[in-house]
């Protein structure tokens, strides 16, 4: 079945030694192209290159670490025509990476961290997806208090829009993803994965990212309240994948893309046939 707007997969490829679920598996250009290659073959739209860790708590790199990591990669994948994002919050690193095919930045800031990065996207036409968080990976638990967490996420993502307008870039450029597990404990999450589809009104294509995240973690936890292993979350990752689906999602960032490969083609398969009988009982009526 042939379907244009499917929601998308994003493929995940950490360039990192320390990532919460992959970190140090592909830390070498030739290892994470021929993962993000893997990726692609799976049934990836999208691979997501990213090289500094977003871990809860994780230390920064430096920016030329962080492109000497992500560039080679991006520019491998982009020659052979994947579709390329860069996950980084520096406008250096974003715009060495669009200057070598990257057509998508993801700023797991939203543009907070660097005040460079509205301007150099308003000027290079690269989409943005603006994620939604609070404080810095090391210290964003600090801020994980909300009354009202959908509201708040999307006011506050509401505000990273304006701000990216006010420099130049263009609705068709933007996308928003409400940050599952940034600043945010396992009720928040559970929160706004039930109330995904009130972020759809934000009019932005919505990106979803719960892949391998603790929370899911915990809700997967052993008879003594163990945790699951990170690697061993895929399966609870497709079912929030395919929540998201539902809700309208554009796209979800997974490491898991085959998974969700399958998960997409039941979930296609789904919606065609409610499509079908949704058209015939307007033909009998
Ligand atoms: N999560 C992580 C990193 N980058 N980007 C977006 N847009 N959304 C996310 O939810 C997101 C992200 C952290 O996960 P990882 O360390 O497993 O890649």
């Amino acid at each position: 079945m042939t379907d244009i707007d499917l929601p998308r997969i994003m493929g995940v490829v950490n360039v990192t030694p320390d990532s919460l679920s992959d970190g140090g598996r592909y830390h070498d250009v030739a290892a994470a192209a021929a993962h993000a290659r893997a990726l692609h073959a799976a049934g990836a739209d999208i691979i997501d290159v990213g090289g500094e860790s977003t871990r809860p708590g994780a230390a920064r790199v430096d920016a030329d670490i962080e492109q000497s990591r992500v560039v080679p990669v991006v520019a491998a994948l982009a020659a052979e025509g994947i579709t390329v994002s860069v996950d980084t919050t520096r406008a250096a690193v974003a715009e060495a990476a669009c200057d070598n095919g990257a057509t998508i930045v993801n700023d797991v800031s939203a543009g907070q961290a660097d005040p460079q990065m509205p301007r150099l996207l308003a000027r290079n036409g690269c989409r943005i997806v603006l994620m939604h968080r609070r404080g810095e990976s090391s210290d964003m638990y600090r801020h994980a208090h909300y009354e009202d967490v959908v509201a708040e996420v999307g006011a506050e993502l509401s505000a990273q829009v304006t701000y990216m307008r006010e420099a130049g870039v263009t609705n068709e450029q933007i996308i928003v993803d409400p940050g599952l597990g940034f600043a945010k404990h396992a009720e928040h999450n559970w929160e706004l994965i039930a109330r995904l589809h009130e972020l759809t009104e934000l009019r932005y294509p919505l990106l979803f990212g719960a892949s391998r995240k603790g929370f899911l973690g915990k809700a997967l936890a052993d008879a003594d309240g163990e945790p699951r292993p990170a690697t061993e979350r895929d399966i609870a990752t497709a079912a929030t994948s395919m929540l998201a689906f539902d809700a309208g999602a554009w796209g979800v960032r997974v490491h898991d893309v085959a998974a969700t490969a399958d998960m997409r083609a039941v979930w296609a398969a789904t919606r065609h046939a409610r499509r079908a009988y949704e058209a015939r009982g307007a033909a009998v009526l």
